[in-house]
């Protein structure tokens, strides 16, 4: 079934101009880019973004580097969106992401770890609206 997941090429991807390798990814993979800009992200939404994490030694670091720098946000459209997106990215720590994922490719930092994948069509819609305006999708 087609679902919508919410991807983010965070501020270390941005910078080192992965922008088009990762789009790549998604397009060979099958998915649909249906929305994509880059942003700023400011406070507020990077502590909404991150507000599981409130309680982690690591979480003012967290949103000092989200908000470092522009982010690429997408919105990803087509079947299984939300665990295909999350199988290309694979795992949170670039160290145990196998080669041939986004973040073992490209990452080494478990912090700055390039890029972000929403975890469930229900965080994903969550996501969506908090990062892009009811009018842009
Ligand atoms: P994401 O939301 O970015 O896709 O990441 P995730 O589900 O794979 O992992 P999560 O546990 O939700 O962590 C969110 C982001 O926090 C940073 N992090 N830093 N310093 C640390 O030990 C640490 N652990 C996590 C990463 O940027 C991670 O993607």
């Amino acid at each position: 079934m087609s679902e919508k997941a919410f991807v983010m090429i965070k501020p270390d991807g941005v910078e080192r101009g992965l922008i088009g390798e990762i789009v790549n990814r998604f397009e060979k993979k099958g998915l649909k880019l249906v929305r994509a800009e880059l942003k700023s992200v400011d406070r507020a939404v990077a502590e909404a973004h991150y507000g599981h994490l409130r309680h982690k030694p690591f979480f003012e670091e967290l949103v000092e580097y989200i908000t470092s720098g522009p982010v690429f946000a997408m919105i990803i459209e087509g079947a299984g969106a939300v665990q295909n997106s999350r199988s290309l990215i694979g795992p949170t720590n670039p160290a145990e992401a196998p080669p041939g994922t986004i973040r073992g490719d490209f990452g080494l930092d478990v912090a700055a770890n390039v890029i972000h994948g929403s975890d469930s069509v229900d965080n994903a819609k969550v996501e969506i609206e908090r990062f892009f305006s009811k009018l842009d999708y």
